[in-house]
């Protein structure tokens, strides 16, 4: 794999991990921790889905505002002779040809990754609730006098993504890193994926660079840390997961929640959070938009969905732009 000038890139090459066993050693990521849940007491459900299989609970531990977020995970193919052989079953009923069981898998195949926001702000509670959305038309006036001054108020910290360049959290799950200052960026996985299979591999990009905000921000200037972004983290996708870049959905979100680039890099196929048109922008396009045009992002209309509660979406409202 090709270094940006001026830096040395790394990869780490790993196969996906197998689930933990009761013979396997601690891993860094499996590694047992004291429950922080034992205390947590539920406010309210804010959303969630038997379809989907998660729920979204607003709470406090021991007096801080708290968000939990669990979700059942995948039934893998490479544990299904380990869930037929281990698991017991309780008959539910049988007719005909037809029978319902309760399976009981075992422990290590009977995960619910838990994600916890702590201490969560009002914003965060906000983010997980269930609201109707708006599609809002934001034109390069209104982000320059209506988003602009909002999103340098209002926006979530960023403190994460610095820990995560400065090594300071995570460092153990980078795929990949181009340190240099300019083109460089840190490739890991999205705290949504567990990494136990590809089918909903989700990967995120991090640029180094500290100064876009996010698309709208974006110039020709930048198409050499896009381009570097793209190329580089899907050879180090394929050499790590052995996914072809013809089976990945590269994009960046419009409005994104933590306004510092980033790229998601998820499996084609896999419906995550947020891939739908009216927010998520396809790199290649990106970059063929701005070759064509180096003010595109500065001066189109864009279009994306706020959710009733946004504060954004009241400001648009209070400038009847809605
Ligand atoms: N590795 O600490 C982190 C971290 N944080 C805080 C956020 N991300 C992180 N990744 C690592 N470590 O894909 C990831 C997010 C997201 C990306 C930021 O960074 O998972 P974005 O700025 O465009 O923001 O991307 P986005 O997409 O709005 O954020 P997010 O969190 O994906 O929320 C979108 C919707 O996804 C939510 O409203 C919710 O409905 C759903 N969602 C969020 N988290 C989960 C979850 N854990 N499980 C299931 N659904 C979720």
């Amino acid at each position: 794999m090709a270094d940006s000038a001026g830096g040395e890139a790394k990869i780490l090459t790993r196969g996906i991990k197998r689930t933990k066993t009761d013979d396997d050693g601690p891993t860094e990521d499996g590694k047992e921790t004291e429950n922080p849940l034992l205390g947590f007491k539920t406010s309210s459900v804010l959303s969630g889905s038997a379809r989907e299989k998660n729920i979204f609970i607003h709470g406090k531990l021991a007096d801080e505002e708290a968000v939990v977020i669990m979700e059942k995970t995948p039934i893998r193919e490479d544990t299904l002779a380990e869930l037929f052989r281990g698991s017991t079953l309780k008959l539910e009923m049988r007719n005909d040809i037809y029978s319902t069981y309760r399976l009981q898998a075992p422990l290590h195949l009977n995960e619910i990754k838990t994600t916890v926001v702590c201490p969560a702000t009002e914003k965060h509670v906000k983010k997980y609730q269930r609201q109707e959305s708006f599609l809002v038309e934001e034109t390069g006036e209104d982000y320059e006098s209506i988003t602009l001054p909002y999103i340098k108020q209002q926006s979530f910290s960023l403190q994460w993504v610095y820990n995560i360049l400065e090594k300071k959290a995570e460092a153990d799950r980078i795929v990949y890193e181009d340190p240099d200052p300019k083109l460089g960026f840190v490739l890991l996985p999205d705290f949504k994926w567990d990494q136990k299979q590809v089918e909903d591999l989700y990967l995120i990009a991090i640029a180094h660079c500290r100064d876009i905000k996010s698309i709208r921000d974006l110039k020709s200037d930048h198409l050499p840390l896009l381009k570097n972004i793209f190329q580089k983290g899907k050879e180090a996708i394929m050499l790590r997961y052995n996914l072809p870049a013809s089976k990945l959905r590269v994009y960046l979100h419009y409005q994104p929640s933590y306004y510092h680039l980033h790229v998601h890099f998820t499996k084609l196929g896999f419906e995550a959070p947020g891939c739908s048109v009216e927010r998520a922008h396809l790199l290649s396009d990106v970059i063929q938009n701005l070759q064509s045009d180096s003010q595109y992002y500065k001066t189109r209309t864009l279009y994306f969905p706020l959710r009733a509660e946004d504060g954004l979406l009241s400001k648009f409202r209070e400038l009847g732009r809605l």
